[in-house]
């Protein structure tokens, strides 16, 4: 209720205001009152209403290159059309008010880029950087068109300059590994921090979920901010039940 979460935010406040270093961890749900899809969620999830496996995985991408390529060109011009909300404006803001800041997401829009956060590690990667899936090298965004792709279109991958392979979205699907330096960065902020401030994510994809396990198992204090329980609750110290978007600027205050 709301007497509770009152106290749940002066004890967030009170562990933001001691802390040296904090590290933001972020997932989907801080998108959300953007207008952009999260992934689980029961009736607006993206899982709920496409397949993962035939979009979001390495063997989608070759066996319909073309299927896989026009959903991830839709979802890019769909978060091309949105802006960063209170939550992400909150997150850049809170660099003036801890001497040390790190902020991870595991989303691969750029609304914390557009709210102010200059470099946050991209777990997952991003849409804005497609590359070869041939021979890896990084491939120029396609031009957005004035017509929207419609849900579901077909839309065949531009072909790399060097080698002629397909252009693939630059994310890490199910069974890929993620990139090496992002990985390692957020391990070891989450080793070194003394508040970890997860925001909107349901916790479950891994090792990205190991990122707050690790920051709490070392002795952080971890402060989530979830509408819904998570598998995460056991390990946090303050639970805040509620949108990022109202929850993020009220810790600043
Ligand atoms: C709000 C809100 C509001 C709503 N305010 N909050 C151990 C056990 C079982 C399986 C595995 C395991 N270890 C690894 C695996 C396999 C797999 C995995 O974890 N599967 C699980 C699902 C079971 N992991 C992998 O495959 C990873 N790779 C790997 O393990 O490689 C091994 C390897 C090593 C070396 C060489 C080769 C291979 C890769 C995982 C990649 C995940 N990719 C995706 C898609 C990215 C591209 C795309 O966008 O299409 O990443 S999946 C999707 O899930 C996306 C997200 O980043 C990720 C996490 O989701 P997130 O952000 O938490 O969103 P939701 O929707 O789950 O939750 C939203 C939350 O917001 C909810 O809690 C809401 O309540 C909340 N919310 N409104 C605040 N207003
Ligand atoms: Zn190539």
């Amino acid at each position: 209720d709301e007497e509770h979460t009152e106290m749940a935010l002066s004890d967030a406040a009170k562990l933001l205001q001691k802390a040296r270093h904090v590290v933001v961890f972020t997932g989907a749900g801080i998108s959300a009152e953007s207008g952009v899809a999260t992934f689980r969620d029961a009736l607006t999830g993206l899982w709920s209403r496409f397949d993962a496996q035939s979009l979001a995985t390495p063997q989608a991408f070759a066996e319909d290159p073309d299927l896989v390529w026009g959903w991830y060109e839709w979802r890019r011009q769909q978060v091309q059309q949105v802006r960063p909300n209170h939550g992400h404006l909150a997150v850049a803001r809170l660099k003036d008010h801890v001497p040390q800041l790190t902020v991870i997401t595991q989303n691969v829009d750029d609304l914390h880029e557009r709210a102010g956060s200059d470099t946050p590690t991209h777990l997952h990667g991003s849409l804005f950087a497609p590359r070869c899936a041939t021979c890896s090298r990084p491939a120029p965004l396609p031009a957005t068109t004035e017509e929207q792709p419609a849900e579901g279109s077909r839309v065949p991958p531009p072909r790399c300059a060097h080698c002629a392979g397909p252009v693939r979205p630059g994310v890490v699907w199910f069974g890929e590994a993620l990139p090496e330096q992002a990985l390692e960065s957020a391990v070891r902020a989450a080793s070194s921090c003394d508040v970890l401030l997860t925001v909107g994510t349901s916790g479950l994809v891994y090792p990205a979920a190991e990122i707050p396990r690790l920051a709490a198992r070392s002795g952080a204090a971890v402060i989530q901010v979830n509408p819904q329980p998570t598998p995460l609750d056991p390990l946090a110290a303050v639970n805040l039940p509620g949108p990022a978007a109202e929850l993020l600027p009220a810790l600043l205050t």
